[in-house]
């Protein structure tokens, strides 16, 4: 009777009998409480990645469990398939970029099936889908119209192999964010959206998501927007031709300030010494630090660098001429762009006043110290008194922010301002697959939108994609040659695309209405549906595509178009997928990375790898770091490679085994392969267990009158349903969860019924019970298996729309029993203990139970003897 357990056979049955019964696909429905349930969607690369299966792995176990506990689920998936990488593949294998990214998704979309993912595949969007860019391009006037769009000429940031402009965030130390190292700068013509309107909001609205995302996702947030209070103050030139103005966070020093430093970029660098015989010196200085990267420039390790311009400003304070410099360290993009320097209370200016001999002043001192600027060897950074500073000197230099700033204010030189980190998005890509930016340039009308009624603009397809360097748009007449919509001249539209972090924005709220024509949104569906309950997807994102998600939310709420403040209510940032590294030395310093598909490795007790040999040669490989699975260090799994071994529940149910979603899972072939060996036990104790249990009703059970074992098995089975219901409520402990089934199986695999009569009957209903809250208990986390093993077990529907399994909380307890406790013979007391409680316990139970104590008064134990389940007696 007994199958084999063939997981292809029985993958692709339920995949196609969910797809035939619909099972994932969802309405709104004012019967249930809806939950939104969202996975961060793929780029379609190519294949799908264990990063992606472990994503929406976690993502599908909270769905089904969420189903089946009477959630009205929506757990839809899409493609975020504009951008780069499909115009660098395409030159690349000769392909036009639209078709690499359509057969891309196909291809993974065939994959995810293969997984039995639970999703409304009928919400399915891709942002390349004309239906969708139309409708964010109809949000791109919107948001003109609001005025929260403009065009300005702006120094970008610019990655040569990818021959487009990135915004500041996308640029990650000295790499852009696809990990290339050309970058450079070039001024451009860019649109941009006034993020920074909404930074106060975006900051405040943190502190609401502190329930339901990390802390440490929040303080990226915070970080990133950046605010900071502070005093900008007017120095005058000392020729009287004008000020100079500075942000500081640090009034209380002003005193201290013995020079000023503007940054290269500041307009005043060049004029201040335009015609002097300082000019050729900071002309080539403004032109080598225009090359520097700002992350470089302002890293603490960074060399400081600075010029003297020749000129002097007025310290408004203490009235001293000082000198104006340029240096590499001070940013044009933040404050002013010009500082007051304080050399003694600041490490950067303390550094560059030692280079280059400049004067220092003290003017804040610790209590009961006399700091010597001669002597100091450090920036004193730490709160102090004022000193050297007119009326001020003897305050709490806390208290003189404040009182200088009221001071400066008077005077009319200065005032009380906030400054932000954030900057204003940047949008404009000069790439071709992406959303055309809907604008039209004329000579007579100047920036005009396209009307609403020409949308969408349709971006290209039908033509040859050659390997020329750009963008192809600029180099269509046919696109970019139209009439002006306002006097019908020739005019010229924008060949610019849109970053595709604006495709990314909104594309978990069109979901909830994908085919929708009438709007981006329908108002119904969108106010029904949103916000997220649960968010997942990779901690790579918590700046970037969070923060614009937010902000969108905020600009379509004010748009009128939705009725919420943030999208996603709780977040969950799952760890990396990583694995050991292998290579062999080449020769020069180069390394050849080896697939771990290549060699053998012999592993310690832990599964760790000691040493490792080249399958086809035996020839030794030196073992690297554990690092995130990446192409460039050869050590990925293919997933595919481990559906089609394990299958799909198998590969599901390692990735979910190994580690909690937040921690990094290393991948280990053996694990893996352990967890095919569980499905297969399961699948085998089912079988083996069906005679005893086949068409036996479980029933109403009195639990208490149950004989002992059977008691036992019971109540093993209620303990494991109690846990992994309490691991998935609300929580992601998904590993623990599976471990009690583990147990469960362990415990029913012992299990012989009596021959016959009402024992027999009764051991079998709690066998039944038993087997079936296994079976149901798995089902979010290899859903094939125990849909096929619920049917094997008589049912004829879904297991997913059953109700998730009740327990009986008596029964899940522990069962417990009275012992007596006597000192010296004599009963003193009474203990509640397990009834499965070890001697150690009852002992530890006793000696430190209140009545026993003071019976004992600090006397030890001669002896303490123990009567299983009875008594115990301790001798004093
Ligand atoms: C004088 C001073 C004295 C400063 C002192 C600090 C300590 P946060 O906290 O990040 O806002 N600063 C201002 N604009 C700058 C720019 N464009 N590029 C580089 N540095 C700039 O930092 C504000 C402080 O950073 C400001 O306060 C200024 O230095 C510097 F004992 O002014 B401070
Ligand atoms: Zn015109």
């Amino acid at each position: 009777m007994e199958q084999n357990y063939s997981f292809s056979d029985i993958e692709a049955k339920w995949q196609t009998r969910w797809n035939e019964q619909q099972l994932y696909k969802v309405t709104a429905n004012p019967d249930k409480p809806k939950l939104y349930i969202l996975e961060m969607f793929p780029y379609p690369s190519g294949k799908i990645h264990m990063g992606h299966v472990r994503n929406y792995s976690i993502g599908d176990v909270v769905a089904r469990f969420k189903m089946m506990q009477g959630f009205n689920v929506l757990h839809p998936m899409g493609w975020d398939s504009f951008g780069l990488p499909a115009e660098n593949a395409a030159i690349k294998h000769k392909q036009h970029p639209a078709q690499w990214t359509r057969n891309n998704i196909a291809y993974m979309k065939n994959q995810l099936k293969q997984l039995g993912f639970s999703y409304d595949w009928d919400r399915e969007v891709a942002t390349c889908d004309r239906l969708y860019y139309k409708w964010q391009q109809w949000l791109f006037l919107k948001i003109y119209e609001k005025g929260l769009l403009y065009k300005k000429k702006s120094i970008v940031n610019w990655c040569d192999e990818c021959n487009t402009s990135l915004a500041n965030e996308q640029i990650e130390g000295d790499k852009c964010w696809r990990g290339h190292t050309s970058i450079g700068q070039r001024e451009l013509e860019q649109w941009h959206m006034r993020v920074t309107d909404y930074a106060d909001e975006l900051l405040a609205c943190c502190d609401s998501l502190e329930k339901g995302w990390p802390e440490r996702v929040l303080t990226m947030q915070r970080n990133w927007i950046g605010k900071s209070y502070g005093t900008s103050v007017l120095f005058p030139l000392a020729d009287g031709s004008g000020d100079l103005e500075i942000f500081t966070t640090r009034p209380d020093t002003l005193f201290g300030a013995t020079f000023m430093v503007l940054a290269p970029e500041h307009p005043m660098a060049r004029s201040l010494c335009a015609g002097t015989p300082h000019e050729p010196a900071v002309l080539e200085f403004v032109n080598k630090v225009g090359l520097q990267e700002k992350a470089v420039r302002t890293d603490d390790a960074t060399e400081k660098e600075g010029v003297f311009t020749g000129k002097y400003a007025i310290n408004p304070l203490t009235n001293e001429q000082i000198p104006i410099w340029i240096a590499n360290f001070v940013l044009m993009e933040y404050g002013t762009g010009a500082i007051m320097s304080v050399p003694t209370h600041d490490q950067r200016d303390f550094d560059f006043a030692k280079k280059y001999g400049l004067p220092l002043r003290v003017v804040i001192q610790p209590q009961g110290e006399t700091l010597s600027a001669e002597e100091m060897t450090a920036a004193f950074v730490e709160d102090g008194f004022l000193v050297n500073s007119g009326e001020f000197n003897g305050l709490p230099n806390r208290d003189a922010i404040q009182k200088i700033t009221e001071h400066v204010a008077q005077k009319g030189i200065g005032k009380a301002t906030v400054n932000y980190r954030l900057r204003d998005w940047g949008i404009s890509r000069q790439r071709y697959w992406g959303n055309p930016i809907p604008m039209i340039y004329c000579d007579d009308c100047g920036t005009v939108p396209v009307p609403e009624k020409d949308l969408p603009v349709i971006l290209p397809e039908d033509f040859e994609f050659s390997s020329h360097a750009g963008n192809p748009l600029t180099k269509m007449p046919e696109f970019f040659n139209v009439p002006c919509p306002k006097c019908g001249k020739p005019a010229r539209r924008e060949t610019d695309t849109m970053d595709t972090f604006v495709d990314s924005s909104w594309y978990y709220m069109r979901y909830t209405c994908p085919d929708y024509d009438k709007g981006p949104l329908d108002p119904e569906s969108v106010n029904y549906w949103m916000t997220v309950d649960q968010y997942i997807g990779g901690i790579e994102h918590a700046i970037l595509h969070l923060l614009y998600s937010r902000f969108f939310t905020k600009v379509l709420r004010d748009l009128g178009l939705v009725k919420f403040d943030e999208p996603f209510s709780n977040l969950l940032t799952q760890g990396m997928v990583v694995a050991p590294t292998f290579y062999r030395d080449l020769p020069g310093d180069k390394k050849e990375w080896i697939n771990q598909g290549d060699i053998d490795i012999a592993t310690d007790e832990r599964g760790v790898p000691v040493s490792a040999t080249l399958k086809a040669d035996g020839l030794p490989v030196i073992i690297g770091a554990t690092e995130k699975m990446s192409k460039s260090k050869n050590n990925g799994v293919d997933p595919q490679s481990q559906i089609d071994k394990f299958g799909a529940d198998a590969t599901r149910l390692f990735i979910l085994f190994a580690a909690p979603p937040e921690k990094d899972l290393n991948w280990n072939d053996q694990a893996a392969e352990g967890s095919f060996r569980f499905v297969t036990r399961m699948w085998r104790l089912v079988y083996t267990t069906l005679p005893d249990i086949q068409g036996v009703q479980v029933g109403e059970i009195d639990h208490a009158a149950l004989p002992k074992a059977v008691r036992d098995l019971r109540r093993k089975t209620h303990s494991t349903i109690k846990k992994v219901t309490e691991d998935l409520d609300g929580r992601f402990h998904f590993n623990t969860a599976i471990s009690a089934v583990m147990e469960l199986l362990n415990e029913i695999n012992g299990v012989v019924l009596p021959e016959s009569g009402a024992d027999r009957d009764i051991a079998a209903r709690v066998l039944r019970e038993a087997v079936e809250a296994m079976v149901f208990l798995m089902s979010p986390f290899t859903p094939h298996v125990c849909e096929e093993l619920w049917e094997v077990l008589g049912h004829t529907k879904s297991i997913f729309t059953e109700k998730w399994i009740a327990f009986d909380a008596e029964a899940a307890k522990a069962e417990e029993i009275l012992i007596v406790v006597q000192v010296n013979g004599k009963v003193r007391s009474k203990l509640t203990v397990a009834a499965d409680a070890s001697e150690d316990e009852i002992r530890q139970g006793a000696l430190t139970d209140e009545r026993v104590v003071a019976f004992m008064e600090g006397k030890t134990p001669k002896k303490v003897i123990v009567v299983p389940g009875k008594l115990i007696n301790i001798v004093i």
